[in-house]
């Protein structure tokens, strides 16, 4: 299979991340998309994702799987005995999802708004709005402070171990660097977590 991507943005490295996680890597091979030079937009990608976003997964016969949360899901269903990401019970289950749901909806997404509003990274293709992306990047330090107390008794967002909610946090913390938000010396508890994600082969990929 192949799995089109662009190695420095943040939804790609959602499904490298999954995919080291279950020791899945060596199934893909991985092909370089230029976003800025707008290879997302030539017919031939559009074909494969009308939605002309990386990550998109290509299997052999032909299939295209665009949303990383789908591909992260094929990935938990077709390799039973690698480790579970996506909650094994209904409870464990319908927990990740909250999170996975509530970090994307109301973290990662600002993040993303923020940074296109605001750097004019995609200026080509959208007409950035400053104004609404800085109100986003207001949005995504008040998410910060509400993980930070989320995480002050807990070492992983949800079900007490290591799950797809927390790659997804991670990689928006991570990508909120970019537009200039850290987490604050005060957030002590939401520094721990991400140290402690950090450290994980998975988070190097
Ligand atoms: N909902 C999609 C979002 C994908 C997405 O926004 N990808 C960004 C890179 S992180 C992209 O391809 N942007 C290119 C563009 O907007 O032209 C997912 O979860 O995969």
């Amino acid at each position: 299979m192949k799995i089109y991507e662009t190695k420095t943005a943040p939804n790609p490295r959602r499904v490298r991340m999954f995919m080291a996680e279950k020791g899945l890597l060596e199934k893909a091979e991985f092909i370089e998309i230029d976003l800025q030079k707008g290879e997302n937009l030539t017919p031939e990608y559009v074909a494969r994702n009308p939605m002309k976003k990386v990550p998109v997964m290509e299997l052999e016969d032909g299939t295209c799987i665009a949303e990383t949360m789908a591909i992260c899901r094929y990935f938990e269903e077709s390799y039973l005995q690698a480790p579970t990401l996506l909650g094994d019970t209904p409870l464990e289950k319908a927990l990740i999802e909250q999170w996975v749901r509530w970090v994307e909806f109301y973290f990662f997404m600002p993040t993303g708004m923020c940074f296109q509003h605001t750097s004019g990274y995609f200026k080509d293709r959208m007409n950035p709005i400053k104004e609404w992306g800085e109100d986003c990047g207001r949005g995504v330090a008040k998410f910060m402070k509400f993980l930070d107390g989320h995480l002050a008794d807990k070492e992983y967002i949800c079900c007490d171990r290591f799950t797809a909610a927390d790659i997804n946090a991670f990689t928006t913390v991570a990508f909120a660097r970019v537009v200039d938000i850290r987490i604050l010396p005060e957030y002590t508890h939401l520094q721990s977590w991400y140290d402690r994600i950090k450290a994980r082969p998975s988070a190097q990929v």
